[in-house]
């Protein structure tokens, strides 16, 4: 592997670990300074800011010509673009609502894209000490140990996880409604963690087999894909085409058999990409 990839891993490595402390010092607070965003269930909170800052504040520092594309410093509604410059993307913290409820499903999401393709992948969750990690063409690992996809191929024998977002949008709701109603009579089982990151960690580490989301953004999604797709997995648009990091939609899987089964059974939904 290449100096500058293990550099950008094991820096990448340091700044999560001290993101996860921050997260999880903050965690049992029941009296966090929360923020609506676009909704009321749409949240950032102090702890949100204070990790994305760390982050790009330590990272600019060891790489001043890369770019950064973070959750908090998007402003609502600002398109996001992606483009061949190194480029770290951050969730400082994925599962801000179970963080205010003190729901231990919460992680920070970070990886890094070089001509716009994912080459280093963290997930950390620091309330159960979860560590998932990838480098392109390196594997994925758990509490650094490799993780493999679950290699199910069925949809009556997958387990899958899936989201009701953080938005109230009626259409949003009536089409997730519909996917459940159709899915929950095929598949073996639906799961939610509240964190389209850590559910992306359950396909790669073979805990679940499938996910699928329509409304999340490019933070949400940037680190899972790595971790997938080192573990075997598939990533596709859910509608069974080329997934597009900025759509807001995504679809993963432990084999492209099972995501071509459910992206057919999939009723869609179109995000507007700034919404
Ligand atoms: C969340 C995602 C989750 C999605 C929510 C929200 P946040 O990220 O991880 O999958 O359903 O709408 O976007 O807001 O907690 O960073």
């Amino acid at each position: 592997m290449s100096s500058d990839a293990e550099t950008f891993f094991n820096n990448a490595l340091s700044v999560a670990k001290q993101a996860g402390e921050m997260i999880k010092s903050n965690f049992n607070n029941r009296n966090k300074t929360v923020n609506i965003k676009s909704c009321d269930i749409d949240l950032v909170t102090e702890t949100d800011r204070a990790v994305e800052e760390l982050v790009i504040k330590t990272l600019s520092k060891q790489f001043p010509d890369h770019l950064f594309i973070g959750e908090e410093s998007t402003a609502d509604g600002k398109k996001v673009e992606l483009t061949d410059a190194p480029t770290w993307i951050i969730d400082p913290i994925d599962g801000t609502l179970n963080f205010v409820h003190l729901f231990p499903h919460s992680c920070i999401s970070l990886a890094l894209f070089i001509k716009k393709e994912p080459v280093v992948a963290i997930i950390y969750n620091p309330m159960l000490e979860q560590l998932f990690t990838a480098q392109k063409n390196k594997g994925a690992f758990y509490n650094n140990k490799e993780m493999k996809v679950s290699g199910k191929l069925n949809l009556n024998e997958a387990l899958i996880m899936y989201e009701i977002g953080t938005s109230r949008d009626a259409d949003r709701k009536k089409v997730s409604m519909q996917n459940i109603d159709t899915l929950i009579d095929i598949a073996h089982g639906m799961r939610s963690t509240g964190s389209a990151a850590l559910n992306m960690a359950m396909v790669a580490l073979g805990a679940a087999d499938a996910y699928f989301e329509f409304g999340i953004h490019v933070w949400d999604i940037a680190a899972g894909e790595l971790l997938v797709t080192e573990a075997g997995g598939v990533i596709m648009d859910p509608s069974g085409g080329t997934i597009d990091r900025l759509s807001r939609r995504v679809l993963v899987a432990s084999s492209k058999q099972l995501a071509e089964q459910l992206s057919a059974k999939l009723a869609q939904f179109h995000p507007t990409p700034v919404d």
